[in-house]
């Protein structure tokens, strides 16, 4: 078997006994194996098409993992790969797919906080990360996925899409295309600001989803953040606007019934609250951006999935054929609510940026 075979390749402690599926993520596959000298690991297969580069991949990764252990006082607090027994990051089977293997340490993720800690713990992790990656020398990172939230880009990819129609889809959804193209230049507004200067570079995560922060399963802390796959140069207000389209949305991304999705204004601050409380060095215009880093990460992620439908559901995992049109339609509602909620959004901002930082 694949998987098995996969994970001998590493210098696990003890033998392999048991397997599992785990995880939610759209891209890789993750596995869970216990070994029969009580030892646990995440086995990873790293999806090929969407990382076309999985080598410089498990390079930043083991980069910057390296680079935070230095910084913390638990081991739990910073992801720890385990090498293969020819001493890499990754293993590279006969097929050609790309795996990697890091210790279990006991925790867990959400994909929907199970209370407002939970989601003010995630908000501690995302600008706490940031902050130990500050003095990381970004310019030795690769791009692992170039352009990733250029949403200029993002959006030319999309009218491509729709140009090219090539599975034939594009008459069902004529309504969505209209709703995202009358937002474009809204939605490209912070591109524009990182082209020219406005908004400083910094390492980011890039896919701050709930679901890759690793709680502890007895005090329900944050230890560490997961998927480090897209770590590279980014927009600090890209990392804060994915939490908050994902974790402050009051349904799931891939709800079928959109009059369930909304922004909840309240977990909305606990997440800022916690986010500028753990990523001290943001600027005054990084800080007043905020509110648009959650509008255009929304609209962006609901360009991706329309593009995917589109084309015939290429890059997201999908369970079911309209898998990824119903994703784009719930990102839609979300984008159309925290359009009402703009001003309550910035005031929020402002007034707990003035506590934070008093
Ligand atoms: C993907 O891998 P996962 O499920 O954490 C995607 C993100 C999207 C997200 C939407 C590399 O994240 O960009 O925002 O799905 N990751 C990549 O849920 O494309
Ligand atoms: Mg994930």
């Amino acid at each position: 078997m694949p998987i098995e075979k996969a994970a001998y390749a590493f210098q696990m402690n003890g033998m392999p006994i048991a397997c599992r599926h785990i995880g939610n993520g759209h891209i890789n596959s993750t596995f869970k194996i216990d070994t029969d000298a009580g030892a646990e690991y995440v086995l990873q297969k790293i999806n090929k098409y969407v990382f076309k580069d999985p080598v410089s991949l498990m390079r930043n990764a083991g980069a910057i993992t390296d680079f935070i252990r230095q910084k913390v006082n638990d081991p739990r607090l910073a992801l720890h790969f385990i090498t293969t027994q020819d001493g890499k990051f990754y293993h590279e089977d006969e097929d050609g797919e790309f795996w990697r293997m890091y210790d279990f340490v006991g925790g867990f993720c959400l994909d929907t906080p199970e209370c407002e800690e939970d989601f003010y713990q995630s908000a501690l992790a995302f600008g706490r990360f940031q902050q130990q990656l500050s003095d990381f020398p970004a310019e030795t990172l690769t791009e692992t996925i170039p352009e990733f939230h250029n949403t200029v880009d993002r959006f030319r990819q999309f009218k491509e899409a729709v140009k090219a129609d090539p599975e034939g889809r594009l008459d069902g959804v004529r309504e969505e295309v209209a709703f995202l193209l009358a937002r474009e230049e809204r939605g490209t507004c912070l591109q524009r600001m990182r082209e020219n200067g406005e908004l400083p570079l910094r390492v980011t995560h890039n896919d701050t989803k709930l679901n890759n922060v690793l709680l502890d399963r007895k005090t329900r802390k944050s230890l560490c953040v997961l998927d480090l796959d897209t770590v590279m140069p980014g927009l600090s207000v890209h990392d804060f606007g994915d939490s908050i389209r994902f974790g402050a949305a009051t349904a799931a991304e891939d709800e079928k019934d959109v009059s369930k999705m909304s922004m909840d204004l309240h977990l909305f601050e606990v997440y800022t609250r916690g986010f500028l409380e753990s990523a001290t060095a943001l600027t005054e215009q990084e800080i007043k951006m905020l509110p648009m880093g959650a509008f255009v990460m929304t609209l962006e992620v609901a360009t991706r999935f329309l593009k995917d439908y589109l084309e015939g559901d290429h890059y997201f995992k999908v369970d079911y054929p309209e898998h990824n049109l119903v994703r784009a339609r719930t990102q839609i509602a979300l984008v159309a609510d925290m359009e009402k909620k703009m001003a309550d959004m910035e005031r929020i901002v402002a007034e707990v940026a003035a506590e934070v930082r008093k």
